[in-house]
């Protein structure tokens, strides 16, 4: 029964200032990529309830959301490459996500790509991130419900191929969606796995 380790996860604390943070008890799991690509929603999917704020505009989540489990703590952290906000408020949050990536903090790292867009410089930027802190990270294609087999397909070696000249550290790419539930199962089974793995 996988769900049942996401059954009693909640909102532990939103913080705006990494001094924020809640002190580092439990294994953490960040959910990493740009604005809209699907952060909140792959969340309320693993947990089956609609915990986090997902909206169409970029840019909802401009804090970090802790939330905790018995053996885990998930980390929605804002989304990168957003740029409608008042410029106080973007270089508030560019400067928490930042400062909470580079703490080196998470131990594994969901980073997000949507589907049906081609690798962003500041994805590009993120997975060399990752590459060189050495943090265990995995690749995951959001919204796959919005492209035919076909185009997956395509989309999945073009986007596998651009990744290897940054990166051969990612542990593995997986297709999922918020909307159908694909390969949810799958992410709930990864996150119970590094929660034991790093304890
Ligand atoms: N069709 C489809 N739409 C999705 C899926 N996941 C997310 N969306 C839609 O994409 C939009 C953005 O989703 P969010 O989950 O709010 O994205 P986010 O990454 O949390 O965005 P920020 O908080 O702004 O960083 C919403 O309109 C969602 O309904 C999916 O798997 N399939
Ligand atoms: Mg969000």
């Amino acid at each position: 029964m996988k769900e049942k380790e996401f059954e009693n996860i909640f909102l532990e604390k939103s913080i705006g200032e990494i001094n924020q943070i809640p002190a580092k008890t439990l294994t953490e799991i960040a959910l990493s990529g740009r604005s809209n690509v699907g952060k909140s929603s792959l969340l309320n999917s693993i947990i089956s309830k609609k915990i986090a704020y997902t909206s169409k505009n970029a840019g909802k989540t401009i804090l970090i959301n802790f939330y905790k489990a018995k053996n885990f703590r998930i980390a929605d952290v804002p989304g990168y490459g957003f740029s409608l906000k008042s410029r106080n408020e973007k270089t508030r949050f560019n400067k928490l996500t930042d400062e909470y990536f580079n703490s080196k903090r998470p131990d594994c790292v969901l980073q997000l790509i949507d589907s049906r867009h081609d690798l962003h410089d500041n994805d590009k930027q993120m997975i060399n991130f990752l590459s060189e802190t050495k943090i265990k990270f995995y690749i995951i294609l959001t919204k796959v419900d919005k492209l035919s087999n076909s185009q997956y397909e395509q989309f999945y070696l073009n986007l596998k191929s651009q990744i290897s000249i940054i990166s051969q550290n990612y542990s593995e790419i997986i297709g999922v969606s918020a909307k159908t539930g694909l390969n949810i199962n799958k992410i709930r089974s990864l996150i119970i796995s590094e929660a034991k793995n790093s304890r």
